[in-house]
This record gives C-alpha cells, structure tokens and sequence, in this order.
C-alpha cells in the first residue's frame, strides 16, 4: 500500500540519489577498509532511514510494507553492506519491540532507535541452533525482579555496532521447543555481555557480525518482550517474515545493479568487430537476468501489498526471499560472465557483488528453510 504516491516519490528520490552521489563512489573504499564512513552513518541518519518502519507518534516514517519495499530496491542498488548498516534497526532488530512490545517499552526505546540513536541487532543463531531455532540453549532464568541470561549467540549481524539486542532465550528449561523461549531487549553495555572477534567474511565488508557471549548478564524482568513468557519463538518468527520481504527486497536492488553495470559493460566491450551485446549469446543472459529481476520484482510487491492489507503472507514472504535470492545469485553468476576475465578481477566490481549477494540465501532463514515454511504450509492448507 503506498499512502501518498508524491511524498513516497520524494523519499525515494532522494535514497536514490545518496546511492548514486554518496554510496557507489564509497563502495571500493569501504570493501578495503572494512568500515563504513561515520560521515555517511550521519547522512543516513539525516536521511531518516534508521526509521524508515517505526511508527511516526515514535518520531519514524511509518512506511508500510510495499512504501518499504520500494525504499529498499533503491538502497539495494549498492554494496549490501550500506543497507546493513540500518538493517537490524529497521528490521529485525527492532521489529519484535513493535510486534509485541508493551506501550512502555515502544516508549522506551522506539523514539531512540528511530533517529539512529541506538542500533539494534537481533540475536537468535546459535552455535548448535541455526535453522532449527527452537532448540536454543541459551537460558534467561528468573531471579526476582532480574532475569539471568547464559550462553551464546552466533553470527550476529551487528552485534559490535549495537546499543540493544533483540535476545531470544530459553526461560523455561523443562520445556525443549519453542514455546520455551522468551524474547528480550537486553542492553549491550549491560555487565556481563562480552563480544567475539568480528568474523572473516567471504563478503559484505563493512558490515561486521560476531559472536555475542552472555555470561550471568542480569537483564530486567520489564526488558521482557511483551512481559510474556513463552512467546519468544513466535516473535522471532513475525519478525522474520517481515524481514524476507525486505531482504528480497534488497536483492531485486542488487540485481538490477549489477544487470545496469553488466549491460553497460556489454555495450562498450567490443570483440569480433562489434560490442559484445550484439552477440545473441550475450543477449540471452542479458534478458534472462532482465526477466527474472522482474518477476522478483512483482513478487516482492505483491507480497508486501498483501501483508499491507492485513493477509497472512507466511507462504508468500518465503516463496519471495526464496526467488529473490536465488535469482540475484544467478544475476550475479551471470555478470561475471558477461564480464569475461574482468569479471574476476576486483577493480571491476562484480566480483565482489558477487561475494556479496551469497549471504542472502543464508541469513533470514536459507533457501532450503523457505522451501519447508513453503511446502508445509501448503500441506497444513489443503489437510
Ligand atoms: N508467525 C507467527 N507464528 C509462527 C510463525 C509465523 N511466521 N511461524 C511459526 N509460528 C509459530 C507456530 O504456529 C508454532 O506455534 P504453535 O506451537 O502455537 O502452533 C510455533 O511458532 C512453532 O512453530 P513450528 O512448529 O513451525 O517450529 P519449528 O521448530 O518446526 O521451526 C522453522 C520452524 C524451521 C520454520 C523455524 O525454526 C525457522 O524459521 N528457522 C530458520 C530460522 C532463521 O531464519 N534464522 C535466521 C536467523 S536471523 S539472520
């Protein structure tokens, strides 16, 4: 649902034009150094983007699903690492707050996180829990007004950036599936956090994950998401639907990227007397990215649209993340191709979008969760 098409039009212009004048220039700078300008942290900021899906009475704009979105096939259209940068604030990170949260914790925290004042992260993976998330070991126990958290999390996007996680741990011991667990705003600097190294990534640098270690970390009983036991799981998993829209959101973004650099590449690379995309074979890789960006595209939007209008989009949002990122994989495969011995060299660019594309068929559940949230859904409806 778009709300007013101008207002939209005006956001979305300006995105694409902190992409295009601030964002690719930047893009080799950061993949070397590994760290994203704190100036372009500050324009973001400006931007509102760390506030793109907080409510506005909480000082964000409030965009819907499809106005979302639209805002991230712009922020797509450079180094993923940029659209980390805000992702778990805008997305995971904050979204359980805004699902299941009490008045007073929207309060508490939304406003802040809206202006980029804190960054959330969300702390779900585990050493031995990663697909199956409702075997999560770690335990928040009560003791008075406190709960005790213990264990550690894994991969955590974010994590030594954030100023809270979204922490989902087990408080009742003596129940072993999901509805043991319990989700929680812990604060970072809380005693008794302490951090991993930053992980070596096959790609995305600039965009940082790590292990988080919780060890005695006493957390308030009001940090409790919703002050409910047991709804932890469920919490985890609205807002990891939200997420595979938006994530197959950032893919169309990449994609079409990467299909704009290619094409371009293919018109001025000359070879047999004419440019390469003149050649039909060249061609077809041209238009099959070109088709399936689009059928991703409307995907995406329909999804989005639907779960605007209040419909249950458990099915739709995996079968979206599951074509999104699969297909920017191929995108991508294909670009590197088109590209020839180019491809593989780093001063082009696309082998590091590439690299960087992979991590979507992982994060947010992997291609293969999607395809059981998929089938068993299909299952549930028609028994
Ligand atoms: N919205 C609301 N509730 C949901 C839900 C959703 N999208 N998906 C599941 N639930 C509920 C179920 O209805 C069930 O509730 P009841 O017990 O009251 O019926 C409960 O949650 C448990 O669900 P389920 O039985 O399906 O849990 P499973 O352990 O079988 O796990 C999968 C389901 C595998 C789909 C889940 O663990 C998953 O998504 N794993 C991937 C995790 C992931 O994406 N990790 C990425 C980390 S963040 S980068």
């Amino acid at each position: 649902m778009i709300r007013d098409q101008s207002t939209l039009d005006a956001l979305l212009d300006s995105v694409s034009r902190f992409v295009r004048e601030r964002l690719v220039p930047a893009e080799e700078a950061v993949a070397e150094s590994d760290v994203i300008p704190p100036q372009i942290i500050e324009e973001m900021k400006h931007l509102g983007l760390f506030g793109l899906t907080i409510p506005e009475a909480y000082g964000g704009l409030e965009l819907t699903m499809e106005e979302e979105a639209r805002v991230m096939m712009e922020l797509g259209k450079t180094s993923p690492a940029f659209r980390s940068v805000i992702g778990t604030t805008v997305g995971i990170g904050s979204q359980g707050i805004l699902i299941d949260g009490t008045t007073e914790q929207k309060e508490r925290y939304l406003p802040k996180l809206a202006t980029g004042e804190l960054v959330a992260s969300f702390a779900l993976t585990e050493p031995d829990a990663g697909s199956d998330a409702a075997s999560l070991r770690t335990s928040a126990i009560r003791d008075g007004d406190h709960y005790v958290v213990n264990g550690t999390k894994r991969y955590i996007t974010n994590a030594p950036q954030a100023d809270i996680f979204t922490l989902m741990a087990r408080t009742d011991p003596a129940i072993k599936g999901a509805a043991g667990v319990s989700a929680f705003v812990v604060d970072a600097k809380s005693p008794g956090i302490a951090l991993g190294k930053i992980d070596k990534k096959m790609g995305q640098r600039g965009a940082h994950t790590c292990d988080v270690i919780f060890e005695n970390c006493r957390v308030p009983a009001a940090n409790l998401i919703g002050l409910k036991e047991g709804k932890g799981f469920k919490t985890a998993m609205k807002v990891l639907e939200k997420g595979r829209i938006h994530i197959a959101a950032v893919c169309v973004g990449a994609a079409q990227r990467i299909l704009d650099d290619t094409l371009r590449y293919a018109m001025d690379r000359r070879q047999f007397g004419q440019a390469i995309a003149q050649f039909q074979l060249v061609q077809a890789m041209l238009a099959d990215s070109k088709t399936e960006v689009y059928a991703a595209q409307c995907m995406v939007l329909d999804a989005a649209r639907r779960r605007d209008s209040g419909q249950n989009v458990s099915t739709e949002a995996s079968c979206t993340k599951l074509f999104a990122s699969e297909m920017v994989g191929r995108v991508a495969d294909r670009g590197v191709q088109v590209f020839g011995g180019a491809g593989y060299l780093s001063e082009y660019g696309i082998e590091r979008f590439y690299r960087d594309v992979r991590l979507f068929r992982l994060y947010e559940g992997t291609s293969q969760i999607q395809q059981l949230v998929i089938a068993r859904n299909m299952i549930k409806a028609a028994g």
